[in-house]
């Protein structure tokens, strides 16, 4: 009797190890820029509900190009830059842009997400090459 709960034990363990294994693996990390196409970086902004991007400052330099990818980690925004005309959300999350000239620009939210939005802001600074 007692041989038969260990087994079974042992059996539900051993059944709870493999489907943990099989579904509960974190994501594989994707290596997002090996599909870009030849001289184009990523850069990647992400979002979160406590209204910030991954980074305060993202920078390239003229003649740099770049498919800008919008993340959202968490809630839904969205991101502009007027003077570029880029406008992403979840519908159209990346567009490939090439710099021309050097200059700062604003990266903002544009989808009211809750208190914080007015102040989700980042910069974008192109250097001179
Ligand atoms: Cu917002």
């Amino acid at each position: 009797m007692h041989k038969w709960i260990m087994f079974i034990v042992f059996t539900a363990a051993s059944l709870l190890g493999v489907f943990l294994l099989t579904f509960n693996m974190p994501d594989k990390p994707v290596d997002e820029s090996a599909s870009l196409p030849e001289g184009v970086s990523l850069m990647k902004i992400v979002a979160s509900n406590d209204f910030t991007f991954n980074q305060e400052v993202f920078t390239a330099k003229v003649g740099d190009k770049v498919l800008m990818k919008l993340q959202n980690k968490s809630g839904v925004h969205g991101i502009k830059i007027d003077e570029l005309k880029v406008s992403l959300d979840n519908d159209t999350p990346e567009t490939q842009l090439e710099f021309t000239e050097p200059g700062e620009y604003v990266i903002y939210c544009s989808i009211a997400c809750g208190v914080g939005h007015k102040t989700m802001k980042a910069k974008l600074i192109i250097e001179a090459a």
